[in-house]
């Protein structure tokens, strides 16, 4: 393997630049808007530490020549601790040695067109980049699918990247998370940082779960402090229809907030969560909360030593169940799609 980076080494995040573990980071879709914010915040140390970062664009042939133009502003941002910038269109360069992986690019819908065709024309991107991640990226990479359809885009991955665990292939619901966390502050007129335990359930779509049940302020339970009313008729639908809201408003498709997200997750990953809080993790179940196996759905999610592990022993209510039930429907039906197209 090319570059030996253990979970230790990742997670000195110390002030003395460390020359000697270098980060090799890739990220897919690099021309497009989410990289163009994404790169430069992984440039600036925010996500890996004092330590240099490679990065590793990965693009379609159209879309090299605008990472040409991105890589050049990178170098002009003059970046302390930015290595290498080198851009490729085969999945097996744009990945060797990566200790992380951030799969960005993806199909868009296009008009008319059936989700099933969006899960196919996406598993012909994802498949292969899974089997070049298992050949030829570092044994400690840590994957991170943005790109739509997320979970099950992440669920191809995990089936081609032979050797890599299903723990080191994740797929983004923090974006969801942190839109509920910004719903709920605003709300009790509370700083973000109040809150802990919020969880985003199931599928990164319309059905997902944005769960209060467990949130608590300062440390106290919030359910006394939230209204059901609210929470079921404006919190929910609110956090799972952002996206469209944001397009609505802004004109384009989340991007700055998507990076953000991105961003958080892989730190998290990285340097562990805070004490008695967790994040919410899109990852391959092991069968918790009844989420079959394989399925790659959000949950409750500590990481403990470089690892996530899927928060244990919560009491689900039956309104709990339902709506958790309904979204992992959703990705298995999603699943079915691609199994039956022979991309799984
Ligand atoms: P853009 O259309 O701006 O950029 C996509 C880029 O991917 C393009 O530059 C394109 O050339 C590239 N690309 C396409 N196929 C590729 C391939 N096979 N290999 C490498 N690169 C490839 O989209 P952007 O706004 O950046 O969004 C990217 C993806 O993130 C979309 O699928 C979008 O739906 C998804 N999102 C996911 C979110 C999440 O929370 N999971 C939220 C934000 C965003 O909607």
């Amino acid at each position: 393997m090319n570059q030996q980076v253990t979970n230790q080494q990742l997670a000195n995040n110390g002030s003395t630049l460390n020359d000697s573990f270098p980060v090799t980071v890739t990220v897919t879709g690099a021309a497009g808007q989410i990289g163009y914010s994404l790169l430069f915040r992984l440039a600036t140390g925010e996500v890996f530490g004092q330590r240099k970062v490679n990065l590793r664009l990965l693009e379609t042939e159209e879309g090299a020549k605008v990472a040409k133009g991105v890589a050049m502003e990178l170098a002009d941002c003059a970046f302390p601790l930015l290595g290498e910038v080198t851009i490729s269109t085969d999945p097996a360069e744009g990945f060797k040695g990566a200790n992380a992986a951030f799969l960005v690019g993806a199909k868009p819908r296009q008009k008319g067109e059936e989700r099933s065709d969006l899960l196919q024309a996406n598993g012909k991107i994802f498949a292969p980049q899974g089997k070049a991640i298992g050949e030829v990226a570092a044994d400690d990479i840590r994957v991170l699918v943005v790109g739509n359809p997320a979970n099950t885009n992440a669920a191809i991955v995990a089936a081609h990247a032979q050797g890599v665990a299903p723990k080191q292939i994740t797929a983004l619901t923090r974006l969801d998370h942190n839109r509920a966390l910004a719903q709920v502050a605003e709300k009790l007129d509370v700083a973000v940082t109040d809150l802990t335990n919020m969880t985003v359930w199931g599928n990164h779509s319309a059905t997902q779960f944005p769960d209060v049940t467990e949130l608590k302020v300062k440390g106290e339970p919030a359910e006394d402090k939230l209204d059901d009313q609210w929470v079921n008729d404006e919190f929910i639908p609110r956090v799972a229809k952002r996206g469209a809201e944001i397009i609505e408003v802004r004109g384009r498709s989340s991007a700055a907030s998507a990076a953000s997200a991105a961003c958080d997750h892989m730190r998290t990953w990285i340097n562990g969560t805070a004490e008695n809080d967790w994040v919410s993790v899109a990852l391959p179940s092991d069968g918790s909360y009844g989420v079959p196996e394989g399925l790659v759905s959000s949950f409750p999610c500590r990481s403990v030593d470089g690892q996530w592990e899927i928060v244990q022993g919560l009491e689900l209510s039956d309104d709990q169940r339902d709506r958790i039930n309904n979204s992992v429907a959703e990705l298995q039906e999603e699943l079915d799609a691609v199994k039956s197209a022979g991309l799984v």
